[in-house]
């Protein structure tokens, strides 16, 4: 069966993805999101620019002054802050905002955290999704998406949280990298979809009982 995600009309429902394997993600969503929920790709560097504007179906938002954080989070921390109002003007109006990030990087890490900030001066509920770094991406990565995490608990409403290394560990034989990032993707589909329909139908504290997927960690702030 195709996977789709509908939202009734009176919700206005924004999700982003924060640096370069989040708007991957959410590039993979099934073609009919790019109105309803609109899908904003939020990325840091020039050189990712012209990648991201070949996809119609995401608005684009360059954060910063495009050149990159160099995987630094306090480097993406900082182009969130200086394009807040950029930022702010892409979320207004939302009652719900899904922020997908990659963690473990510069941008995803250490933007998410500002742009869930943003997101409740908006007036939205903010849920966060996140994947974690795979153990062989080495404990440096590891220990800033766990930063990340942390800083991000605190400005949203709602994160849950993927290890990548659960694909990694239940397939047998372990597929190849791309295949591992496919399957997250389908993982984060099914979480955004769960996190909608709980919202709409005014369930969203039993959340955690039906994430529908195994692995997943889940931190609600009510
Ligand atoms: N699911 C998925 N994960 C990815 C992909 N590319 C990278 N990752 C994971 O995401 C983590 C962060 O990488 P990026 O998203 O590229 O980092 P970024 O947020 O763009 O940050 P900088 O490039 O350092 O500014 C990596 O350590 C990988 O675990 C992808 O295409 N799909
Ligand atoms: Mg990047």
């Amino acid at each position: 069966m195709p996977t789709t995600l509908n939202t009734p009309t009176k919700m206005n429902v924004k999700i982003l993805g924060i640096g370069g394997g989040a708007c991957n993600i959410i590039r993979s969503f099934p073609s009919g999101y790019d109105t309803n929920p609109e899908l904003i790709a939020v990325y840091s560097n020039n050189s990712e620019k012209i990648l991201m504007e070949r996809f119609k179906t995401t608005a684009n938002l360059l954060i910063g002054d495009g050149s990159g954080t160099n995987a630094d989070p306090a480097c993406g921390s900082k182009a969130a802050e200086d394009s807040s109002a950029e930022l702010k003007a892409h979320l207004q109006g939302a009652n719900l905002v899904i922020l997908i990030a990659c963690m473990g990087g510069g941008t995803g890490t250490g933007a998410t955290p500002v742009i869930a900030r943003l997101a409740r001066e908006c007036g939205a509920y903010v849920a966060g999704i996140c994947t974690i770094p795979f153990n062989r991406e080495g404990q440096l990565r590891q220990q800033k998406a766990a930063d990340g995490i942390e800083q991000l608990k605190g400005q949203a409403d709602l994160l849950v949280t993927i290890p990548n290394e659960f694909i990694s560990s239940t397939a047998k034989p372990a597929p190849g990298i791309l295949d591992m990032f496919k399957q997250m993707d389908e993982l984060v589909l099914q979480v955004s979809q769960e996190i909608l329909q709980k919202y709409e139908t005014g369930g969203i504290a039993e959340i955690q009982a039906t994430i529908p997927v195994e692995g997943a960690s889940c931190f609600s702030s009510s």
